[in-house]
């Protein structure tokens, strides 16, 4: 296969309600959307996650947008391409800037996939049709409010419930949600907001029966949350310090992860996902796909990583209408009564691109060729 060119997209699309972390909080999403057309009339799309800010990781949106017409997609543009997993190698010589790797990366896989005509989730080799799917909770400003939400979320048969943590909205959320829904399987994520210093907290926080706590400690720590998990019975999991499968296998062996949260954008795309996801299984590590907040298309992509086998854990992947007043694919993401998400027979990414909706959200486009 041949891209002869790649078209970036920067999409504006508010949130229904905002949404909150330790390290902020987004109502708005500034979101780039990669086009690659192949060589023979077919294209494939992808989704950048990088945020609209530096907070999550060193990456954003602008950046994303950068790298990839600067560096990127000259890398890949009119290169006779054996398969979507050479793509990795061809953008090797850049250093990090996985999530703008990943937007381009997950786009080629797309593409192949709508060539030979099958759907993305089984050409990635998933092994199941369904994925389980939980819901992650921003912070709130009260907790009648986030209550609320479990109880909307619950009914709607989610299979978990994550909740934001950060400190002053911790352990007495934790306590106060455990004794109102005291069988709901419940994990926490701090995305990064505490230290060593804390662990008298996560003590504290092994009485409530959660699922894992996610990311504790800082965003590029292995060894501190190696320290902490030695202190505690919750399983850590991690999520802002896994980047590639070099990562998660030190990650493992330092006792640093139990489990492990995969995301497309924070790994480099679907290759390196499939090795963190192998890798994992190998060594008895449940993993689940994370969300950062996508619009259709990374949801897409999300699902179809999901099906590998290795993801025995209900993710962050859930329906596009908790986020998107419309979202710009066709059918919407549904959840199940059981909390499940079907992946789709059709070839590629198996949802329509709806593109007169893209059109009509666009605040800038850039053709690379
Ligand atoms: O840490 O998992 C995270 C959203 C933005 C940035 C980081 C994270 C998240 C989420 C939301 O938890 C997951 C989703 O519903 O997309
Ligand atoms: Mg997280």
């Amino acid at each position: 296969m041949i891209i002869t060119a790649v078209e970036l997209r920067e999409i504006r699309l508010p949130l229904i309600h905002f949404f909150e972390t330790s390290f902020g909080r987004t109502t708005e999403r500034r979101i780039l959307l990669v086009k690659v057309n192949g060589s023979d009339g077919i294209a494939g799309w992808g989704e950048c996650t990088a945020g609209e800010g530096p907070f999550y990781c060193d990456e954003w949106t602008e950046t994303a947008w950068s790298t990839i017409k600067t560096f990127l997609a000259p890398m890949v543009i009119g290169k006779e391409i054996a398969n979507a997993a050479e793509l990795w190698d061809l953008m090797s010589a850049v250093r990090g800037h996985r999530m703008a790797k990943a937007s381009l990366e997950t786009a080629g896989w797309d593409l192949e996939a709508k060539r030979l005509e099958v759907p993305l989730w089984k050409h990635l080799g998933g092994v199941r049709n369904e994925i389980g799917s939980g819901v992650s909770i921003g912070i709130q400003e009260t907790f009648e409010a986030l209550a609320e939400k479990i109880e909307v979320e619950l009914r709607a048969g989610y299979q978990r419930i994550k909740i934001k943590i950060k400190p002053g909205w911790d352990l007495e959320i934790v306590r106060r949600l455990r004794e109102k829904f005291p069988a709901m399987p419940l994990m926490v994520d701090a995305n990064s907001a505490y230290s060593l210093a804390d662990v008298d907290l996560f003590k504290q926080m092994d009485q409530h029966r959660l699922m894992m706590i996610e990311q504790p400690l800082a965003h590029s720590d292995m060894f501190d949350h190696a320290e902490l998990q030695k202190q505690i019975e919750t399983p850590l999991c991690l999520d802002e310090s896994i980047h590639s499968v070099e990562d998660a296998r030190h990650a493992i062996q330092l006792g640093a992860a139990r489990i492990v949260n995969v995301k497309l954008g924070r790994v480099g795309g679907h290759t390196q996902a499939k090795k963190v996801e192998a890798e994992c299984r190998s060594r008895n590590v449940p993993v689940w796909c994370g969300g950062m907040l996508e619009a259709g298309i990374g949801r897409a992509h999300n699902i179809a990583m999901a099906t590998l086998a290795g993801f025995s854990l209900p993710g962050d992947v859930s329906a596009s209408a908790r986020y998107w007043a419309e979202d710009i694919i066709e059918p919407q993401v549904t959840v199940s009564a059981n909390g499940t998400i079907l992946a789709p027979n059709k070839p590629g990414i198996g949802f329509e691109v709806n593109l007169s909706k893209i059109d009509k959200l666009t605040v800038r486009r850039e053709m690379i060729a």
